[in-house]
């Protein structure tokens, strides 16, 4: 069996947070685990698809999102939850949201010069260009956790960091 929690991903656009986020869910899955991947694929297109980048319409996307995975942490699921979170009181406020114990953070460091040289979406080289404002990392602040669950070096190969996510929900007896 399993029982229900978020863990809750963080990190700079590009740092690997959705890569890390699947990868882990794929080896849940195969281990029978119930899951629900949240993103901004599916939120920001959706539930959230009247906000921006500002920081009132960041914390409303955050503070929706936690919601939400209060709502399927109670239905028994494993959430994984993949959002830049760029500020350290709104991931707080999902934490107790969540309710201790039930709220794993795990910090997806890649260096900013890594996730610019990455670019995968040319967000970076717009933001460098003031074609893009508040874009986090450049013109909006992220606040790197201080205390996460699990920190990851997000340059390391997914397999390994998906071996350290499972020990992480082996040891606070999620799986
Ligand atoms: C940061 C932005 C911005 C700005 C668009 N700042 O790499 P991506 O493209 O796929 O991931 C980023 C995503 C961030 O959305 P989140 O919901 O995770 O952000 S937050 O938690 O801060 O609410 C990026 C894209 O949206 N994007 N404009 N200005 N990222």
């Amino acid at each position: 069996g399993h029982r229900g929690a978020v863990l809750w991903f963080t990190g700079l656009s590009g740092s690997g947070k959705s890569t890390v986020a699947g990868a882990l869910e794929q080896a849940l899955h195969a281990q029978g685990v119930a899951t629900y991947l949240l993103d901004g694929d599916n939120v920001r297109h959706g539930l959230c698809r009247d906000l921006g980048f500002s920081d009132d319409d960041r914390r409303e996307n955050i503070r929706r999102v936690g919601e939400v995975a209060r709502l399927m942490v109670d239905a028994g699921l494993v959430v994984l939850s993949a959002f830049i979170s760029p500020h350290r009181a709104e991931r707080q406020m999902v934490r107790e949201l969540a309710g201790e114990g039930r709220f794993l953070e795990i910090f997806v460091d890649t260096p900013l010069a890594v996730c610019e040289a990455r670019d995968p979406k040319g967000l970076y080289r717009k933001a460098r260009a003031g074609e893009l404002r508040n874009f986090t990392g450049i013109d909006s602040a992220y606040e790197a956790p201080q205390a996460p669950e699990l920190h990851l070096d997000g340059q390391q190969l997914v397999t390994n960091l998906t071996d350290q996510m499972l020990d992480l929900l082996r040891r606070q007896d999620i799986i």
